[in-house]
């Protein structure tokens, strides 16, 4: 059983429009809604590989439970989220089918209390306690109200209980956990640079790892996957960009990490496995799915270059 959090989540709107242009009026050709945030949308793709999956973070109003009813109708999801008194946020995507561009709208997210917070924080150390957690997910913003250093705080209690532990966050609360020492981190790019102050991702993945994070894995777009781990180092190459809506990809590519994780796979098969599934999540409709034909045709095609630690 693995575990996401989602302190954050989101009831995610698509709209396709054919082509998006500043100041007009556009007639929405297509219209899709599903559960989301980062941690959501992980679980729904751990969920499609074929694991059991607990889903945790805030949900509260109309739009909370609309998210608790549809996730509770998704096979192998459990849903565990706390309550609060705020209602969960939307977030819109705007598809423009003539760039195959997307814009993407979101909204802060409900204010959690002080008492929100506390209650939240012992039904996750009951989580991840759980007899048979194999390992723990933390992805996305934080909402109003949460303490910047909340992503430590939940990095270091999983780490007591001796649960690998992958974050996906940016700014200071990445900053704030990368020092309570997380199993694994995947920042892209930009939230790298931010890190670390460095450009240069290499560079940077080095830094990431002196400031505390066990292993690296950096999603560099068209560049594929960056690793840096105790393992070893690697990059994984996608063998042709693939066309769509880009939205969703980098946490399929967690979902990948944390179930070659959960079942042992080495490090290049599970950064094959992670790129594979973030380009068919470009190829499908919207976030937290993927395009199984794409995956499998990808996956023997990724190309992994590397090596491991020295003995
Ligand atoms: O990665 C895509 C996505 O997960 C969307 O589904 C949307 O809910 C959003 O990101 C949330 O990201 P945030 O950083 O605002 O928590």
């Amino acid at each position: 059983m693995m575990l996401t959090v989602t302190l954050n989540a989101a009831l995610d709107l698509t709209y396709r429009v054919p082509a998006l242009v500043p100041h007009t009026t556009h007639r929405v050709t297509e219209v899709i809604e599903r559960p989301g945030g980062k941690g959501v949308n992980v679980a729904r793709v751990l969920a499609a590989l074929g694991h059991e999956v607990t889903v945790t973070g805030f949900a509260g109003g109309d739009t909370g439970r609309v998210l608790r009813e549809r996730l509770a109708d998704q096979p192998r999801v459990t849903v565990a989220f706390a309550p609060v008194a705020g209602t969960t946020r939307r977030t819109l995507a705007v598809a423009d089918a003539a760039t195959g561009d997307t814009t993407q709208l979101n909204e802060p997210g409900p204010a959690v209390t002080s008492a929100e917070w506390a209650a939240f924080l012992g039904s996750y150390e009951q989580l991840v306690r759980r007899p048979g957690t194999t390992a723990v997910a933390l992805c996305g913003s934080l909402p109003p109200g949460v303490p910047v250093g909340a992503y430590a705080l939940l990095v270091r209690a999983a780490r007591a209980a001796h649960v690998p532990v992958l974050l996906d966050t940016s700014g200071e609360p990445l900053r704030r956990a990368v020092a309570a020492r997380p199993d694994i981190i995947k920042p892209n790019a930009e939230e790298l640079a931010e890190l670390t102050g460095s450009h240069e991702p290499a560079r940077a993945t080095r830094d990431a790892r002196r400031r505390g994070a066990h292993a690296v894995v950096a999603s560099l777009g068209a560049d594929g996957l960056l690793a840096l781990t105790p393992d070893g180092g690697w990059q994984a190459r996608p063998p042709a960009p693939v066309r769509g809506n880009p939205t969703g990809a980098g946490d399929s590519a967690v979902a990948g990490l944390l179930s070659g994780l959960a079942e042992g796979l080495p490090w290049p098969d599970r950064l094959a496995r992670a790129l594979a599934l973030s380009a068919a999540t470009v190829a499908a409709p919207a976030a937290g799915e993927f395009d199984r034909a794409t995956y499998e045709d990808l996956l023997p095609r990724v190309t992994v270059t590397g090596r491991p630690a020295a003995a």
